[in-house]
């Protein structure tokens, strides 16, 4: 049996003296993604200013906490690549709190005048919004709780709201709110929504926020697969140590981040972080390119019983199609330099080929009807306004409508995880199979579509020829056809 990974004998591998670190970030929404990104830089800040430790908090769960808390809150990061698994312990983060049962001691460490910033990867659907227009959901169960019990919050822009408003009792200037989740203007978004929500607790507090709570915007990318059990053994392997709950990454990482935190920011720009005054284009391509071709991969890859996405990719043909998407279709709808779009779409395909990276083609399909409006309608949307085919972008949509009627193509049940997943499953269960049927009534999912593209023929007629094909021959010889007969790319 090997040893428990903690302080005690891992903690000299840090390059910094953990005792002497205090925590000058809370970080709501402690998932692996989190551990892979923000908390390796703030890692690497420690040495030269030990005033940057990370207290996390997971907002419905309390099994990070039980994993890391026999750990000292240590974790080994493992990069994987063809040419190996590159392992470190990182240290930044000092202690987890679970939420549902720590809620004062969470508010307490937002208030905490030592705490500068409070960040978020509590994905799409944690912003409890109106994922078609970003606006707060007022009818969201979680927003409704927490209007009628604002000292006891259970949502993100609830304890945020509540933080800030006792830190405005105490006299302690607001923290920045650092939003690391996969939205477009993330910062205005998450602003937008936690604004809503203070005006309608009280309009001073809405005040308060809107006039001093900077939300800088962030573009963040790095792919992280959800630890298995082999993932585990893969790291007591190389480490000698026993992780309870390990991250598994790839070697790239990008962080692109407004500089706008009035209460002070980490060093983060000697470790290659870009600081800039707009991040908007870098998250556009971000998640057009990447989101937009993953959840591509996703729908289409499970379907044809590809389990991860490097299989999917492993497909001539759907590689094909992946490099069309973002060549002929996404790329023309981004302000970026043409060559920089091309090297970027490489890299892409690169990083999506890693077969070290077991990506689950179902992890990425998760919470469609929350990622689809940016990732695949936003670029859809464009296009359309200037005349411009969607073949390839119609077809991801498609894909999703065909996955979320809950059966494979051996009429097997799929795991649909989804906020809307009963009404999704419903609207399929009515259209049975008929592709039209199907296609209009998904298009009546405002929140997802919008008014506008739940109108457009054009996106109907595209969607409902390639869910006849799904439905008729299956993914692989759908992507197989359409590839065939698109001009190659
Ligand atoms: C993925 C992302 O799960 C998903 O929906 O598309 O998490 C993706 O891996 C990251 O955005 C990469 O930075």
């Amino acid at each position: 049996m090997a040893q428990r990974l903690t302080l005690a004998n891992a903690g000299a591998l840090l390059p910094y003296d953990r005792s002497r670190v205090t925590p000058g970030i809370v970080h709501l929404g402690i998932g692996a993604f989190f551990r892979s990104h923000a908390a390796v830089y703030l890692d690497s800040v420690l040495k030269e200013d030990p005033s940057w430790g990370v207290i996390g908090a997971s907002l419905k769960r309390p099994d990070t906490r039980n994993a890391l808390l026999p750990q000292d809150f240590l974790y080994t990061l493992a990069v994987r690549s063809a040419a190996g698994t590159d392992t470190r312990v990182i240290g930044s983060l000092l202690d987890v709190l679970d939420a549902t049962a720590q809620r004062d001691a969470l508010l307490d460490a937002m208030a905490d005048p030592r705490v500068r910033i409070v960040s978020l990867t509590i994905t799409e659907k944690g912003y409890c919004h109106d994922p078609a227009t970003g606006k707060l959901d007022l009818n969201h169960p979680d927003i409704r709780h927490d209007l009628a019990h604002p000292e006891s919050p259970v949502s993100a822009a609830g304890l945020i709201v509540r933080a800030l408003e006792l830190r405005r009792m105490r006299n302690v200037k607001p923290f920045t709110v650092l939003c690391c989740d996969n939205q477009p203007a993330n910062g205005e978004t998450v602003g937008r929504i936690v604004t809503a929500f203070a005006r309608e607790r009280d309009a001073a507090l809405g005040d308060h926020v809107a006039r001093e709570v900077s939300f800088p915007s962030t573009m963040v990318d790095r792919i992280v697969p959800a630890t298995t059990d082999e993932d585990r053994a893969l790291v007591r392997e190389a480490t000698g140590l026993d992780d309870a709950w390990p991250v598994m990454t790839e070697p790239f990482c990008q962080w692109v981040v407004e500089d706008r935190f009035p209460s002070g920011r980490p060093a983060l720009e000697g470790l290659g972080v870009e600081m800039v005054e707009d991040v908007r284009p870098f998250e556009f391509m971000k998640l057009r390119m990447l989101n937009g071709s993953h959840s591509t991969l996703a729908y289409l890859g499970y379907l044809a019983g590809y389990e991860y996405v490097s299989q999917a990719m492993a497909n001539a043909d759907y590689r094909s199609l992946i490099h069309g998407l973002m060549t002929e279709e996404v790329m023309a709808t981004l302000p970026m330099e043409r060559h920089a779009l091309t090297r970027y779409r490489d890299a892409l395909l690169e990083r999506f080929t890693n077969p070290a990276l077991k990506h689950r083609t179902w992890q990425i399909a998760m919470d469609g009807s929350q990622k689809l409006p940016q990732r695949l309608l936003g670029t859809i949307r464009d296009r359309l306004a200037r005349g411009l085919p969607v073949a390839r972008l119609s077809l991801g949509v498609a894909a999703w409508m065909r996955y979320v009627t809950g059966e494979d193509e051996s009429g097997n049940a799929i795991d649909v995880r989804d906020p809307l997943a009963e009404r999704l499953k419903a609207i399929g269960a009515a259209a049975r199979r008929n592709p039209v049927a199907l296609v209009d009534g998904l298009l009546q999912v405002k929140e997802v579509f919008g008014e506008d593209l739940g109108r457009n023929a054009i996106l109907r007629s595209h969607v409902s020829g390639h869910l006849a094909s799904l439905f008729d021959h299956g993914a692989k010889q759908t992507v197989a056809s359409l590839v065939g007969g698109l001009p190659k790319s």
